[in-house]
C-alpha cells in the first residue's frame, strides 16, 4: 500500500488523522462528538476508525476495522461557515444518504490537502 494518488487517477489513497463528527444522520440532527480519527480515503469511500497513538501502527498491518465508511459518490463538501463550528479549518462534508459530517485539522496545509484530495474523489466518481 502506498499513501498518495496513484497515477491511474482512479484510485485515490490517502490515510492521516483527523478530527472527526457527525451532525446530520439520514437528515437528522445528531450530537457533535468530535474524536480523533485515523482516515483512510480510498477509492470513492471515506473510511474512519479510531485513531490509535498517532495511527502509525496502521502501517505494520494492525490495521484495525472501520468504525464508520461514507460513500463520497453524489456527495458534495464545503469549508464549514462560522455557525458549524468554533474551530479553524473545518470541512463540512454531506453524502447522497442524508449524513453530514465536520472534519477538521488544526494544521492548515494538511486540512487543504485534504480538501483537495475529497473534491477530487467527489468530482471523479461524480457520475457513477
Ligand atoms: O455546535 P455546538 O453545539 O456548539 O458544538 C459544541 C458541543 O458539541 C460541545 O460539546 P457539548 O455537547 O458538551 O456541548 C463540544 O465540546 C464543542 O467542541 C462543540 O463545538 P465546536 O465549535 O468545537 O464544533
Amino acid at each position: 500500500a502506498s499513501s498518495g494518488s496513484s497515477s491511474r487517477g482512479e484510485t485515490h489513497k490517502k490515510c492521516g488523522v483527523l478530527n472527526v463528527t457527525k451532525i446530520t444522520e439520514h437528515g437528522k440532527k445528531v450530537r457533535k462528538n468530535w474524536t480523533s480519527s485515523w482516515t483512510v480515503l480510498r477509492g470513492s469511500s471515506l473510511l474512519f476508525t479510531k485513531s490509535q497513538g498517532g495511527g502509525t501502527s496502521w502501517f505494520g498491518g494492525i490495521q484495525s476495522k472501520p468504525e464508520f465508511t461514507v460513500d463520497l459518490r453524489g456527495g458534495s463538501i464545503e469549508w464549514a461557515s462560522k455557525d458549524k463550528s468554533s474551530k479553524k479549518h473545518v470541512i463540512e462534508l454531506k453524502t447522497r444518504q442524508g449524513t453530514e459530517l465536520l472534519i477538521q485539522s488544526e494544521n492548515d496545509s494538511f486540512i487543504n490537502d485534504w480538501y483537495r484530495s475529497l473534491m477530487d474523489t467527489i468530482s471523479t466518481h461524480a457520475w457513477e
